[in-house]
């Protein structure tokens, strides 16, 4: 079999000393934290798309990426790229890939072209997970990039556009099916306005929630087991997307009943175009039991767009991990870089360089959340700021013990004093955070 990445070998483990680039520093895949491995913590998927497809083409310019696997026909270019990136999957050491239907395979010009060239291409992805033991994250329908999708896919105001992105799902299961994947994705990039003058805003969310519920139905029928994750992002390239956030993506799927069947793959440069921090978003799903799996990226302070870039901030990746470790790990979900190459990262190394950074950044958080849970410092600070509500009256108000009268009451029977003030203690908790960080 050709070999693509030809000057590179299996990344290993070096240690933080290692002068090789080319190795992880903190991510040593078999060592064990708490009685599981950094592995089976971490779960890394490759996204297909920014690592085989992303080709540095900007608004503003055409591509500067050189693919090896690129061919003149396109069927023979997507078999190639496959073998790529099951070469790069093995290299780098993940367990996991992600992709979109589009990124593996040419679209064709019929639905008919589509399903045929799918199923082969996931003939021979099946093939190369047998061979290599890395297995399916997710795979979604892109329902975003052809022109006919452009005033959305399952929020279309046309039936016949929304029926078309229902084949383009139905042959999406079937393959996720056959691949064994364990969880299935709708990021709604098109689902959503840009104006409110000409949408029909209920409707539209009705024909949503539909659409999912066709297709939970379609997917359990055919024996997908795993999670159906709804992706939840507030705008780019709608300008108002109806998956706004991971508040807004659970109260959705409550209200139309879909919410045993689905969760959220939360992405943390989505959160913070939202307004929000990673660990909000994170925490909202996990306090839900709705927390499905992760799209570990990050964004630019200076930018107000999903720059998608490859994880190094250690401090973001550790609130992460400890909202994962509380809620007792990531269970059938995983950490899936969506996250690409800069326009001017050209060198085949770059892209090795890129997940190892990544990698190891959150390697780095995990072994630093498991120590901050294990002390119990943190958490003691932050239980004592509620335990008024231990005991007492405050733990008859938790119980739906009390009335408001009772509460005048208790507050009267104060008199003249205030409640004491309180200090939160952020700065004590911010440097107690900054001390496991960098104090070994
Ligand atoms: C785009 C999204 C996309 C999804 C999959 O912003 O993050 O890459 O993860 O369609
Ligand atoms: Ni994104
Ligand atoms: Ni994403």
């Amino acid at each position: 079999m050709t070999e693509y990445f030809k000057r590179i070998g299996k990344i290993a483990y070096e240690g933080p000393k290692s002068d090789n680039p080319l190795s992880f520093k903190f991510y040593d895949a078999e060592k064990k934290i708490g009685g599981k491995t950094m592995a089976d913590h971490l779960r890394f998927a490759v996204a297909y798309w920014h690592s085989f497809c992303g080709n540095g083409s900007d608004p503003f310019g055409s591509p500067t990426q050189i693919f090896p696997w690129d061919d003149q026909d396109p069927m023979t270019a997507a078999k190639k790229k496959a073998d790529a990136a099951f070469e790069f999957f093995t290299k780098i050491g993940a367990g996991f890939y992600c992709f979109h239907d589009i990124d593996a395979v040419p679209e064709g010009n019929s639905v008919a072209e589509y399903e045929k060239n799918l199923s082969l291409i996931a003939g021979i992805l099946k093939e190369r997970q047998d061979d290599t033991g890395v297995k399916l994250l997710w795979n979604t329908a892109n329902m975003f990039s052809n022109p006919r999708y452009m005033n959305g896919a399952a929020t279309n105001p046309d039936f016949s556009v929304l029926a078309r992105a229902g084949s383009q799902v139905k042959a999406c299961l079937d393959v996720n099916v056959m691949l064994g994947g364990q969880n299935y994705v709708f990021w709604g990039g098109r689902e959503g306005y840009m104006t409110l003058l000409n949408t029909r805003m209920k409707r539209e969310l009705d024909h949503l929630a539909q659409f999912l519920t066709m297709a939970r139905d379609y997917g359990r029928s055919i024996g997908f087991t795993g999670s159906f994750l709804i992706e939840p992002k507030p705008m780019e390239p709608t300008k108002h997307q109806y998956d706004f956030d991971a508040a807004t993506a659970i109260g959705f799927l409550r209200n139309y009943g879909l919410d045993k069947d689905f969760k959220c793959n939360i992405e943390n440069n989505h959160a913070t175009l939202a307004g929000h921090s990673f660990a909000h978003d994170l925490q909202v799903c996990a306090d839900a039991d709705m927390l499905g799996s992760i799209d570990a990226n990050e964004g630019d302070a200076q930018n107000g767009w999903d720059t998608d870039e490859f994880p190094t901030n250690v401090y973001d990746s550790l609130e992460a991990m400890l909202v994962v470790l509380r809620m007792g790990g990531l269970k059938s979900g995983g950490l899936n870089f969506d996250a690409k190459l800069r326009r001017n990262s050209t060198d085949q190394e770059d892209l090795f360089l890129a997940h190892i950074g990544g990698m190891d950044t959150f390697a780095l958080a995990l072994g630093i959340a498991y120590d901050i849970i294990r002390d119990g410092k943190l958490d003691a600070m932050v239980s004592k700021r509620y335990s008024s509500f231990d005991n007492g009256k405050g733990a008859e108000f938790e119980d739906g013990k009390l009335t408001l009268t009772d509460l005048r009451n208790i507050a009267a029977a104060q008199g003249e004093r205030e409640p004491d003030r309180i200090s939160g203690k952020q700065e004590m908790i911010k440097n107690l955070i900054n001390q496991y960080i960098f104090g070994s």
